[in-house]
């Protein structure tokens, strides 16, 4: 069973362990909102599928699906996928699951954060999000994993740690007044430093231009291993990512991480710029509940939503002339690991991207 504890993963000497840790799998959820996903989510499925496939080369994977789905998630989905009911408004468990931590003993823990779909009735996504944000617990449940639960709004796109001692956060996001308007930012990077255990915050500004998500880090910028980071860049100075880019260069390039370490940051050249075509569009459902797929909206690409597998990295593709350099200097990044580009459109078009849709559990 999942305990509720009282406490903070600080207290008990549980930290938030790098993704680039061992994980015992991973989990996701199941597309199907039509306000979201286009032609009934069809396509999209396809792209989990084929997501959960190349993960699935490295780890278990566990999808959760609503009721309905269930059969059918079943039937797409290849047989050494776990697939299991757990009901969720969307399918973005990056931000709706556990963060997992883990302390010395390898014993492992979940943290269960507030979930309010990306900024509640000021500017999220969605207006209902009561199952997404029984996700967590869920899981929790199902692995029998204590749980702690925090009050504090937080998405795990939203924060990537090194696993020794240092976090990775956007202001744009972690400050924006639509998460925890009554926190100051000192208060804010204290429950940071409770919660993952983290001696050390590293600030960058704005996420990627037009991120829906109001600039999660995991879009912009990752750690590659301590002391390396990946950073999503533009060399089109007229390109309103390149401002970002270059700000949030200039950030990592100042910061010193948790063990004193000036960090190596790798450019990752962005696709495109990709926009939504008529047909991509036509095949979303209106609703004034959900945010607008409209042609020509410019999507917010980046390949550095990645996922990290054991042995593995499954990075979005874009049928783009940068696949193939990014493909390229990801595996240089990780000569110790295979690098499988996945095909990212359908799921970009959805506001997110692989690591969005993905949620590593470490191994005890
Ligand atoms: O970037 C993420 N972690 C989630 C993207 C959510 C988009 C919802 N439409």
């Amino acid at each position: 069973m999942s305990q509720l504890l009282n406490s903070t993963p600080k207290q008990d000497g549980f930290r938030m362990p790098a993704e680039y840790e061992k994980h015992a799998g991973c989990w996701m959820l199941w597309p199907e909102r039509p306000d979201n996903w286009r032609n009934g989510a069809k396509p999209a499925q396809r792209a989990f599928t084929s997501v959960a496939a190349a993960i699935s080369q490295f780890e278990p994977v566990t999808v959760g699906v609503n009721q309905g789905q269930f059969q059918n998630a079943r039937a797409l989905l290849p047989s050494n996928i776990r697939v299991v009911e757990i009901s969720s408004n969307d399918a973005w468990i990056r931000d709706t699951g556990p963060t997992f931590v883990i302390n010395d003993m390898g014993e492992i823990r979940g943290i269960d954060w507030e979930f309010n779909a990306w900024g509640g009735l000021n500017g999220g996504l969605y207006p209902v999000w009561d199952q997404d944000n029984l996700v967590a617990q869920k899981v929790l449940e199902i692995e029998q994993v204590d749980r702690y639960k925090a009050s504090f709004i937080l998405e795990g796109g939203a924060i990537h740690v090194d696993g020794q001692g240092t976090a990775l956060v956007t202001e744009e996001c972690l400050l924006n007044p639509n998460r925890n308007p009554s926190l100051s930012h000192g208060e804010i990077e204290q429950t940071l430093t409770d919660y993952l255990n983290v001696r050390q915050i590293i600030w960058l500004g704005r996420g990627v231009y037009l991120d829906e998500t109001d600039g999660h880090i995991d879009n912009l910028a990752c750690f590659i291993r301590p002391g390396v980071v990946a950073l999503t860049w533009t060399d089109n100075q007229h390109d309103p990512q390149y401002d970002i880019s270059c700000d949030a260069l200039e950030r990592l390039k100042q910061a010193t991480d948790a063990q004193g370490r000036r960090l190596e940051v790798h450019k990752i050249h962005q696709p495109g710029p990709l926009y939504i075509t008529q047909a991509e569009s036509a095949g979303v459902d209106s609703s004034a509940s959900s945010h607008p797929r409209q042609v020509g909206q410019r999507m917010a690409a980046s390949y550095v939503n990645f996922y990290i597998a054991n042995g593995g990295i499954v990075v979005p593709i874009f049928d783009d002339p940068y696949d193939v350099a990014a493909l390229q200097q990801l595996q240089a990044l990780f000569p110790e690991r295979k690098v499988i580009g996945v095909p990212g459109r359908e799921i970009l078009l959805g506001g997110g991207n692989i690591h969005c849709i993905t949620q590593q559990q470490p191994a005890p």
